[in-house]
């Protein structure tokens, strides 16, 4: 489809939405000069934005137009991995793929053939629609999409039926804030101003994370936690409360269930005993839980970095409980903030196709089903909207099986990837700045319209397009069904209540019924079953080794005592722009790791354990606690010297709860280099 829309205009600012994997989701303004786009920015249009946005996607032209972008679909013509392509056109590419779906199918069955995709569209047209029905009719393995999300995402369901957030713009009312293992002013910029200004207004801030992170600095407590230690440390705080006669039983009896069994669990959670887990001191500890429990209002922003390990379900859960032991609801500014992603009624996408009751696949074991799993073998692979080779747990073992002979492997995305590299046939994709879709945000709610700029480069094509014009070459859709972008747009949209479809027709946003800044046990309410809080959910108990809210200990052997975590960069969107040019990467490690190891500043280094090694750069600094080291996540394979980045570390172990991914649960011993 070509887009005129802005392009043939000699100068026009089009209003659009930034749809990449980030809580804010920007409303933009993007210049256009002569068919090109000048300039990207924040527009006012969304009160989230405020007028400014990240450095990442006011550089998104250098993906948009840069050497890295494909722009016409290609046949692999080197060994898998060199990324030697030849071009082909459409047609040839659709039916090769075509073909391949229906041999794999003859001879294996539909479960032969693995769709992958995660975080790199997050729109309700381009995901979980034409791909949708199209791998459902085929009788496709299904994937559990739990690499990001899901220990926090099982936790916050459970518990408050995704009950909405505390807004951004609402932290200002707060007298305590709590930033609880995430690191917004990288991952979320615009909450920071909301708490900098709560602050100059008199607010304690209180920061959990191993890291020194912008905030930790300008944190009255700061509690460098050992990396997945989180359970422990609220739990000490929910001993406090109850022990303390603190707890609020009024509304423990009105609004929750399951509060004796957590205080159970919390028992033997000493100040003492969570200090010497989470190694940090008891005074310090003592002193968070006497602010959290007497000052009003109060909010945590429960971030991401907690839930990426053995104990990140229990963390969680206990995190999020705090408010309903605490009393914090029923005033603005009181509560806490997760994802909203589906925390309000926007109505469900549009997928035209039951989903099969055919296997699951965990996508964080993705090495592993391409390598061990039979009955049948996964003989397709169908990657779009992400990038396995670098985002996805035990690289080695997902490399070994990208490098399968035997395994024919789509690779659909705008530029070539790492995982592209891989491909039989890579197909080219739009960016969003190329194609409609609608934005749903998973920070302060909204849906937005995204709008094509430009028209787009070379001969790349919409998801829906793409999934639609594959299922209509296997027979696989039905007359009336949409196959193209516009089509498949005009359903979702179809498909929204009648305000919102109003809203964001003619406002390019929709916000929720709520407005979007609800009080919590307020305006907006627990959505389980019983409209309870439940502070123990049974399922989780019965699913969670040793029970909900147990502490499993640091699995650690003598030989790699460093625990290793990976944070989000201010670089890159997980690897999304991991294209552009940087220097190499380096492992931050603190100087009494470093002096232990006689390291120094700037030296090459190995960081290894039983599953890899990454050779790097070294940065010593007081940033990372004594005992954990960080390398940053999403970086592309040539960031580092030999090829492997931090998931090459990172076990396929599986969170407590959900199947989540164990990104900061790595160990690692770090030597110099010396040849
Ligand atoms: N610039 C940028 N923005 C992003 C992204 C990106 O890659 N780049 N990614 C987006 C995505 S996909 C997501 S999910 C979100 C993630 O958003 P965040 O959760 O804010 O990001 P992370 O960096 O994963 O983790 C936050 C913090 O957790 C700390 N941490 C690590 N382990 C632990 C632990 O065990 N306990 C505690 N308390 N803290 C711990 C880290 O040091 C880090 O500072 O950000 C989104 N926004
Ligand atoms: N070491 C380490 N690794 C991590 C994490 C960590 O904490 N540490 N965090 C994890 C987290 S939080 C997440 S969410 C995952 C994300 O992991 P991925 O889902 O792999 O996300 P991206 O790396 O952003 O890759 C998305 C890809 O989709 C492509 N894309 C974007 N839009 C479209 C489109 O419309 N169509 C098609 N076909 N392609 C499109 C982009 O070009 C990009 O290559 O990474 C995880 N990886
Ligand atoms: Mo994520």
């Amino acid at each position: 489809m070509s887009h005129t829309t802005a392009a043939r205009r000699p100068e026009a600012i089009v209003e659009t939405a930034c749809p990449l994997d980030c809580p804010d989701s920007c409303s933009l303004a993007v210049s256009v000069r002569d068919g090109r786009i000048a300039a990207i920015d924040g527009s006012t249009r969304r009160e989230v934005t405020g007028g400014y946005i990240c450095t990442k996607v006011r550089r998104f032209t250098e993906r948009l137009y840069g050497d890295a972008r494909l722009r016409h679909p290609a046949v692999r013509t080197g060994p898998k991995g060199a990324g030697r392509f030849s071009r082909v056109d459409w047609d040839e590419a659709l039916d090769a793929i075509a073909r391949q779906i229906n041999d794999v199918r003859a001879r294996y069955g539909g479960e032969a053939i693995l769709p992958f995709s995660y975080g790199g569209s997050n729109g309700l047209v381009s995901q979980d629609t034409t791909d949708a029905r199209l791998f459902r009719r085929l009788g496709a393995s299904r994937l559990a999409r739990t690499v990001c999300a899901a220990p926090t995402g099982a936790a916050h369901a459970a518990m408050y039926g995704k009950m909405p957030s505390v807004t951004y713009s609402d932290y200002q009312q707060a007298r305590l804030i709590v930033v609880w293992g995430a690191n917004p002013s990288v991952t979320g910029p615009h909450l920071v101003p909301h708490i900098r200004e709560a602050q100059r207004h008199g607010a304690t801030l209180v920061v959990v994370d191993p890291r020194t992170t912008p905030l930790a600095r300008h944190a009255d407590l700061h509690l460098a936690v050992r990396p997945s230690t989180d359970v422990a440390v609220a739990l000490a705080v929910h001993r406090h409360l109850f022990e303390e006669g603190l707890a609020d039983t009024s509304f423990l009896a009105e609004h929750t269930r399951g509060a004796e069994r957590l205080r159970e669990r919390a028992a033997p959670w000493t100040f003492g005993r969570a200090a010497d887990v989470a190694g940090v001191p008891a005074d310090a500890l003592m002193r968070f839980a006497g602010l959290y429990a007497t000052t009003s209002p109060a909010v945590i922003r429960c971030g991401w970095g907690l839930e990426r390990n053995r104990n990140g379900g229990s963390a969680a859960l206990a995190i999020l409980a705090l408010p309903a032991v605490g009393g914090k609801f029923g005033v603005r500014g009181g509560g806490f903030s997760m994802s909203d992603s589906s925390a309000w009624n926007q109505p469900p996408t549009w997928i035209g196709a039951e989903e099969p009751a055919t296997r699951v696949v965990n996508m964080n074991r993705l090495g592993r089903a391409l390598t061990e799993l039979e009955g049948p073998p996964v003989a397709l692979l169908f990657v779009y909207n992400c990038n396995p080779a670098v985002t996805i747990p035990d690289q080695n073992r997902v490399l070994a099986g990208l490098q399968r002979d035997d395994l024919f492997t789509v690779v659909f995305d705008q530029v070539l990837t790492d995982t592209a590299r891989y491909a039989d046939i890579v197909l080219p994709a739009t960016t969003f700045l190329e194609g409609y879709d609608i934005a749903r945000a998973y920070g302060p709610a909204s849906l937005q319209l995204v709008k094509p700029v430009v028209e787009a480069e070379g001969e790349a094509r919409s998801n829906a397009e793409i999934f639609g014009a594959l299922a209509g070459r296997l027979g696989l859709t039905q007359a009336g069904e949409p196959e193209g972008d516009l089509d498949t747009l005009c359903r979702v949209v179809d498909s929204l209540p009648e305000r919102i479809r109003r809203d964001l027709c003619e406002h390019g946003v929709a916000l929720p019924d709520f407005g979007g800044a609800p009080i919590q046990i307020g305006d907006v309410h627990p959505r389980t079953p019983d409209g309870r809080i439940d502070l123990f959910p049974e399922t989780l108990d019965t699913e969670a080794p040793g029970g909900l809210y147990t502490y499993r200990p640091d699995p650690a052997t003598g030989r790699f005592p460093l625990a290793l975590i990976s944070p989000a960069s201010g670089r890159t969107i997980s690897s999304t722009l991991g294209e552009l040019p940087r220097p190499t990467a380096t492992l931050a490690m603190h100087p009494d790791d470093a002096r232990a190891r006689f390291l120094e500043e700037d030296d090459p280094v190995r960081v290894f354990n039983g599953l890899g090694e990454v050779r790097c750069g070294l940065t010593i600094t007081p940033i990372v606690r004594p005992g954990t080291v960080a390398l940053p996540k999403g970086l592309w394979r040539d960031a580092t010297v030999n090829g492997s980045t931090a998931t090459a570390l990172v076990p396929d172990a599986l969170t407590d709860i959900a199947g989540g991914a164990c990104f900061n649960d790595a160990r690692v011993e770090v030597e110099r280099i010396t040849h």
